[in-house]
């Protein structure tokens, strides 16, 4: 990139009072928490043929490519991280785990089947986060895990929770960084219950008995999304937004919140600044439901945009764990991945050059119109140029070379996973 661009770029924003090279500095600090589902579609390895089944996720698309094993997804991990700016984290879920083509059920897995993991992580200096798996399991096939009517069903699902948070622990120790286990249940209902407050009841006893053990908050943290309706859950979602909120808050946990997981009108970002009064720590999942829970491909658009900058106007970034979640495989995995994770961080640093100071004193001033009429000035203010300057700044392809990047591995590659 010619220097100018950048110069001129810069001395633009210096003009509203925003220091480009500062917002640099602060992009460069945040982690994402890239999540290790989006190489496979979710299916997981816990068996040769495994399969999404069950818990509402939907996932479209024959695209070829996908990753097969735990060596190919670790090969699509790689390349990935090569094209996006930083350094990232993973999250994973725990039907990632090795389990060596042995059978082992959700309720026997071990911090062995992750040992793989962990290194693989710490020789990339990356931390990683844990998710428990409550679907694709013929014990979650009649939609209830954790609140199911049957106490042996539960039992079993609060065993398989109580050694994910184990994991977790021992993934944090080992890496040096708390590891952040969220657990999202499918627990539903397609049409009318009509004993809600029981199946939330047990929800409770069960999550209770689940996070009994105790584990330092060096070492894992607890989250819990919510979620407002899914495929075979359209009626009644167990672990409602409200449920959550309460239990989260009362139990001392973080809450997930899922961009997909609330009516479309909803703004996850307008949540923030409620959510951040009550709450010391967040875990998002980032995604763009496009009319439903979609999880398609995240793209840098005004959800995005807004987001972002609330997480930046709040002051509260350092105190927020960013996951991503969506999946489509109806195109290059490893480019939807790329994509996604590339437009969290090109709104990030969107957000990182806002010019906020202003922003909030028209605000304080009551004058909606200079408010108004700055941010439009901000939308077009030469951010390309910034953002080139970043990925060039960290040895990453700008956007202009991620498509033949990307190409390449599908060439050399992807194409030949037949
Ligand atoms: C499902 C939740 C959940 C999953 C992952 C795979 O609606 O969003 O986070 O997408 O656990
Ligand atoms: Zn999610």
């Amino acid at each position: 990139m010619n220097e100018h661009v950048y110069t001129d770029a810069k001395e633009r924003y210096a003009e509203l009072g925003v220091d480009a090279e500062k917002a640099i500095a602060a992009l460069k600090t945040i982690p994402l928490s890239l999540h290790c589902w989006q190489t496979d579609d979710v299916g997981g390895f816990e068996s040769p043929d495994a399969e999404l089944s069950g818990g509402g996720i939907q996932v479209t698309g024959n695209y070829p490519g996908k990753a097969r094993s735990i060596g190919e997804m670790r090969a699509d991990l790689d390349k990935v991280t090569s094209v996006i700016p930083g350094t990232h984290r993973l999250s994973l879920h725990m039907s990632y785990g090795e389990f060596d083509g042995r059978k082992v059920d959700r309720d026997q897995i071990a911090p062995e089947h992750f040992a793989g993991w962990i290194a693989w992580a710490k020789e990339r200096n990356m931390g990683l986060d844990f998710n428990g798996t409550y679907f694709s399991h013929p014990k979650a096939d009649d939609g209830f895990t954790l609140s199911h009517p049957d106490k042996g069903i539960r039992d079993f699902w609060v065993e398989h929770g109580r050694r994910s948070r184990q994991i977790a622990a021992v993934m944090g120790e080992a890496l040096g960084t708390p590891t952040i286990l969220n657990t999202w249940i499918p627990d539903g209902a397609k049409d009318l219950p009509v004993d809600r407050l029981g199946y939330r009841a047990r929800l409770v006893e069960s999550l209770d008995a689940m996070i009994a053990d105790k584990y330092p908050s060096a070492h894992m943290k607890d989250a819990v999304e919510t979620k407002l309706f899914g495929i075979g859950s359209e009626s009644f979602v167990v672990g409602s937004h409200e449920f959550y909120m309460g239990y989260a808050q009362s139990r001392d946990t973080m809450i997930c919140l899922d961009m997909g997981h609330f009516h479309p009108t909803e703004s996850v970002a307008d949540k923030l600044s409620s959510v951040y009064l009550f709450f010391e720590e967040l875990l998002l999942h980032v995604s763009r439901p496009v009319r439903w829970d979609s999880d398609h491909v995240v793209i840098f658009n005004d959800d995005i945009a807004d987001l972002t900058r609330e997480l930046v106007r709040c002051g509260r970034i350092g105190d927020t764990h960013i996951g991503l979640d969506f999946f489509d495989a109806t195109m290059n995995r490893v480019g939807a991945y790329a994509i996604g994770s590339r437009a969290v961080l090109k709104g990030l640093l969107a957000a990182f050059l806002e010019p906020h100071e202003t922003l909030k004193s028209y605000d304080l001033e009551g004058n909606a119109f200079a408010r108004l009429a700055l941010l439009e000035q901000a939308r077009t203010l030469p951010f390309g140029a910034v953002w080139n300057r970043y990925c060039e700044e960290m040895g990453v392809v700008s956007d202009a070379g991620l498509i033949e990047s990307v190409m390449e591995y599908e060439r050399n590659v992807l194409v030949k996973r037949k």
